[in-house]
């Protein structure tokens, strides 16, 4: 087990997961701001649910083991980019969109990467948008800037990826076949509604935010 470092450190570690606590607060409280803000401009609101996790110990180190990562905590934290986590579920995919650019254009917020599964989806049918941001995150002496992975995605793609999620454990990650196409079929549907939706939406209202 080359990992057992990670968790001699244990003061050093509290302290490492400490600032991604504190990264998390600030990106979860613009997106609080942006939700209460949006909803209050009358218009409808974009934001269905926020979620924040931070990983816990157990999976940080498990993942860092998968990807076969040295386990010197300054490796970890220039290689591992989601131990803070924000979930936005929206209510459509455009929103996903106006809301991932309200977040990246703020002046403290800088965008380090970004995967677009809507526009390209996994092949088993996952679709969401992430990004990992980073936010400056202001210390007793100093000013250290932390990742934080932002997932947004529609509640139809949300509703997919927590049962995807489910059958993928209760199954442990062996999925008989047949059950991994109905899934992929099922983000297919999933898809079709949000199209649908987003077209009804856009009949009735026009397009919702310019930014
Ligand atoms: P948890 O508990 O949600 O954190 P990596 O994260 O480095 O292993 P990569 O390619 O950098 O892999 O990350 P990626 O693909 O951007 O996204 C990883 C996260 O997205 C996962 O986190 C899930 O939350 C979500 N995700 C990605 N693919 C799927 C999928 O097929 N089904 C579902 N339900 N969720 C998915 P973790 O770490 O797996 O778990």
């Amino acid at each position: 087990g080359g990992l057992e470092p990670l968790r001699w450190q244990a003061d050093e570690l509290k302290h490492f997961m400490l600032v991604y606590k504190f990264g998390l607060a600030e990106i979860g409280t613009k997106i609080t701001i942006l939700a209460e803000e949006l909803a209050h401009r009358g218009r409808g609101n974009p934001i269905e649910h926020v979620n924040t996790r931070l990983k816990t110990v157990d999976s940080l180190t498990a993942k860092a083991e998968r990807i076969g990562c040295p386990q010197a905590l300054d490796v970890v934290r220039a290689r591992i980019r989601d131990i803070a986590g924000v979930r936005v579920v929206c209510s459509f995919v455009s929103d996903v969109y106006t809301v991932a650019d309200m977040l990246t254009r703020q002046q403290d917020v800088t965008l380090l990467q970004t995967k677009d599964y809507i526009a390209e989806p996994k092949s088993n049918g996952y679709r969401s948008l992430h990004l990992i941001v980073e936010i400056p995150v202001f210390l007793s002496d100093r000013v250290v800037t932390v990742p934080v992975e932002v997932q947004l995605r529609t509640v139809a793609m949300d509703f997919w990826a927590s049962l995807e999620h489910k059958i993928y454990y209760k199954y442990e990650e062996d999925v008989p076949a047949a059950l991994k196409d109905e899934l992929t079929a099922a983000a297919t549907d999933a898809a079709r509604l949000d199209e649908r939706m987003e077209r009804l939406h856009a009949q009735i209202h026009g397009p919702r935010w310019r930014p």
